[in-house]
């Protein structure tokens, strides 16, 4: 570890200010980042709000705090510019669910089927997709699909729910997201008790027993469009507890609750802002995907913007 590292939260601060200025850089966060991570990013959003603003800069290099596969998207998105991961193990277990050999013999058993790829997945799988979607588009982009029946991968929770909103068929995928599985009903039960005029609102990525208590299924960018609309001043959140610090932020006045204790993904907790001065001042650590990869999953991208264009 080099000696500056040892500095104090506000000198890190002022020094990630003056590098990021040198290397014409824009720093990204995801909404389940730490708080100061989040804080000192340009932009906090959800994984395809910052890769398509990653696209759109100027700038030269992205810092994406996130998880590798956020990083990825980024660089489909945008082979020209420098896309760091600060934290370089910060990986996704439920991205790892699904290898490019499972899926090619799931592609098999359902020959007729379209293959829709949350976006929460390699680049590779990506490029062996039809379409992506992510977990606020995924049951427009399954509607938009001239298919009948859909492959699903890899979140099972996620396809679940869209099952419910469509008539197309959809072959679930075994993966889901290890954060999420711990969320227990009866700390959702426990906190209603405790505080009935609440809204429960839940991420797709939660078991069917939370969903079923829910108010309200949302993606994290639809939970704060939707708590910022709503006229209730408490909301119980389903969600990574990063997000509760992106709501907070944004609406002061508002109460919001967390159901399960320290609901916390240990990858998106990796990037400290040590690694974000460091990610800057050594250019650490680059994406490369191989280019035939990413113009495959360019074309998957681009399908679900081209189905569902967002604003
Ligand atoms: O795509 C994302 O950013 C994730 C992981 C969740 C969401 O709902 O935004």
């Amino acid at each position: 570890m080099s000696l500056d590292l040892f500095l104090d939260d506000k000198e890190l601060v002022a020094r990630i200010k003056d590098l990021k200025k040198e290397r014409n850089a824009v720093i990204l966060a995801h909404s389940y980042e730490r708080p100061e991570v989040q804080d000192i990013a340009d932009y906090v959003g959800d994984s395809l709000e910052l890769s398509r603003l990653a696209a759109k800069t100027d700038a030269d290099v992205i810092v994406f705090c996130s998880v590798h596969f956020m990083a990825e998207t980024a660089k489909i998105l945008s082979p020209q510019k420098t896309v760091l991961l600060p934290a370089a193990e910060a990986g996704c277990p439920l991205a790892d669910m699904i290898t490019p050999a499972q899926l090619e013999a799931e592609k098999a058993k359902y020959p007729k089927a379209a293959v829709v790829a949350y976006v929460n997945c390699s680049a590779e799988i990506k490029s062996m997709a039809d379409i992506c979607c992510t977990s606020a588009n995924a049951v427009q982009v399954v509607n938009a699909m001239a298919q009948d029946e859909i492959l699903f991968v890899p979140d099972q929770h996620l396809g679940r729910w869209v099952q419910t909103q469509t008539d197309k068929k959809i072959i679930l995928w075994a993966g889901c997201c290890p954060t999420h599985q711990r969320m227990k009903v009866s700390d959702f039960v426990n906190l209603k008790k405790e505080h009935p005029e609440a809204v429960i609102v839940v991420h797709p990525e939660s078991n069917e027993d939370i969903c079923n208590l829910a108010d309200a299924i949302l993606s994290t960018s639809q939970m704060l469009r939707y708590c910022q609309a709503s006229s209730a001043t408490k909301f119980i959140i389903g969600t990574e507890m990063g997000m509760l610090h992106r709501l907070r932020t944004a609406m002061p006045e508002k109460t919001f609750l967390q159901p399960s204790k320290g609901l916390i993904c240990p990858n998106m907790k990796m990037t400290q802002l040590e690694d974000v001065y460091e990610s800057l001042k050594e250019l650490k650590h680059p994406i490369e995907i191989p280019e035939l990869i990413r113009m495959k999953a360019l074309k998957a991208l681009d399908g679900m913007l081209a189905a569902v264009p967002t604003k």
